[in-house]
């Protein structure tokens, strides 16, 4: 028998904390050794010159969400894995939403039938907590949390997945008492409200007015009242898609008192702007509403300065896809629909990692460690599933990209494996796309998609690596 069932020799390999020039060794799935001339495997591939990063992990996905509003997403688990493979990523952690009125447990077996033998790579599931009865808060919640379902989300916005601040509240300290990662969706509700009533009712219904309808005062409220929130409750928090200057700065405050509040990103707020929705009224712009919207681009370069600077934890896509021909997606309304029924969201998971290595790492505003640490690492440590993903080390699965560097090459939807009709990237220029992706040592992307739907695992979810001390019960804030 051989050692090993791969060698990947001669890798520029960068970890989040290194970069060191080696062979990787894989057997059963696994690293098994990282070393110099490595001998005996059955399959060899020679990485010469090139780096070799961890897989991606994407913590922040929706695939196959029942939304409720009439649309559909576009990729399912077999789509949407595949796209996230052939973009260099390795795990991805979509949602399991609960409606209102539904059994959380309802909604996480509903979810797993959902992605049941469909996902090429392995994923996990944070939990939407929209409806936090007693039952949710004192049974299901802690049950679920010790069976792998260790994060959740909480909307502060969207009727039908808001929690009012009490809820909050309460959702937040059996987050505290389980030991579990919060997600914030930090918009205020009303203020959005109010703003769509007024701009519908003065004729401004076309997409770029969803900009108009959640400016940045409405993210940077929410996102100050999140942090008071768990402040209060004494528990970490991680603020998902935060798009500019002024929510930056709040958490930036937070974490300069020593509150254990993390930063999510996404490239939508690197690389669109609100003009990416239409300067004028033409329907085209819904291919880019997304909430929060993108802002401009002063903001983009404060999104950049976080990236550096270690204001985020997270660089995830936010992948959510709808298609912007056919009856089920963007146009679920109609063509004339007003933006505040537009489907939010827009596709991103195969493109998230090439833009981030080309724009940050070729361009010099990140180094290759940072890209690792905001692409893999970080939300491997902050969900649970580190060591075990998110490095590339003696016993972490074989989850890997080596990267095409030799490349100059405009990005089009073509070249995607989405079910998308459409990127919001159309255009930009690539320097990077990995040139081939192994998740559990088995290649899934080599130029061509590889691998069979159903190869791609559940993963239970430890609890988030202990934040800090936590204050005793008696303690309150100051
Ligand atoms: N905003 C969300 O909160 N979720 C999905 C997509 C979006 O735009
Ligand atoms: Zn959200
Ligand atoms: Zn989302």
């Amino acid at each position: 028998m051989q050692a090993f069932d791969l060698i990947i020799r001669n890798a520029n390999v960068v970890t989040a904390a290194d970069g060191f020039l080696c062979d990787i060794g894989v057997r059963d799935g696994r690293i098994v050794a990282l070393g110099l001339g490595l001998q005996g495997a059955a399959q060899e591939v020679d990485a010469r010159g090139r780096t070799v990063t961890p897989g991606g992990i994407d913590s922040h996905v929706h695939l196959d969400q029942p939304t409720g509003d009439g649309s559909v997403m576009a990729d399912d688990f077999e789509s949407g894995t595949r796209s996230a493979a052939c973009g260099g990523t390795t795990t991805v952690i979509p949602f399991a939403c609960q409606q209102k009125g539904q059994s959380l447990r309802a909604a996480v077996e509903d979810y797993h039938r959902r992605a049941d033998g469909r996902a090429l790579i392995d994923y996990a599931f944070h939990l939407i907590v929209t409806d936090p009865t007693e039952d949710v808060l004192r049974r299901e919640l802690p049950e679920l949390i010790a069976e792998g379902y260790t994060s959740f989300k909480i909307y502060m916005t969207y009727d039908a997945l808001k929690l009012n601040d009490r809820e909050i509240l309460e959702t937040l300290s059996v987050a505290r008492a389980e030991g579990a990662m919060v997600m914030l969706h930090a918009e205020n509700s009303d203020c959005i409200a109010w703003l769509t009533e007024r701009l519908l009712a003065a004729g401004h219904s076309a997409p770029r007015y969803h900009a108009t309808s959640r400016p940045m005062l409405v993210e940077r409220e929410a996102t100050h009242r999140a942090i008071a929130l768990a402040e209060l409750v004494d528990v970490p928090i991680l603020i998902v898609h935060v798009s500019g200057r002024q929510a930056i700065e709040q958490i930036r405050w937070a974490q300069s008192h020593g509150l254990k509040v993390y930063g999510e990103t996404c490239p939508q707020y690197l690389f669109l702007t609100a003009d990416s929705l239409g300067c004028d009224d033409s329907f085209e712009g819904a291919k880019c509403i997304c909430s929060p919207p993108p802002r401009d681009a002063g903001n983009q370069q404060v999104v950049w300065n976080g990236l550096q600077n270690g204001s985020f934890e997270v660089f995830s896509s936010d992948h959510a896809p709808f298609r912007y021909g056919g009856p089920d997606g963007k146009r679920a309304h109609g063509e004339t629909a007003p933006f505040s029924e537009v489907a939010n969201g827009i596709p991103g998971v195969e493109t998230r990692m090439a833009l981030l290595w080309s724009e940050g790492v070729r361009k010099g505003r990140i180094t290759p460690q940072a890209f690792v640490a905001l692409t893999a690492t970080n939300a491997a440590r902050l969900y649970g599933l580190y060591p075990r993903k998110g490095s590339i080390a003696i016993g972490s699965d074989a989850d890997l990209v080596i990267w095409d560097e030799d490349l100059d090459i405009e990005l089009t939807n073509e070249m995607l494996h989405h079910n998308v009709d459409y990127t919001p990237y159309e255009g930009m220029r690539l320097t990077a796309w990995p040139a081939m992706t192994f998740a559990r040592g088995e290649r899934v992307w080599d130029g061509s998609p590889l691998g069979e739907p159903g190869r791609g695992e559940f993963l239970p979810c430890a609890r988030p690596e202990p934040a800090k001390a936590r204050r005793r019960e008696s303690e309150l804030p100051e």
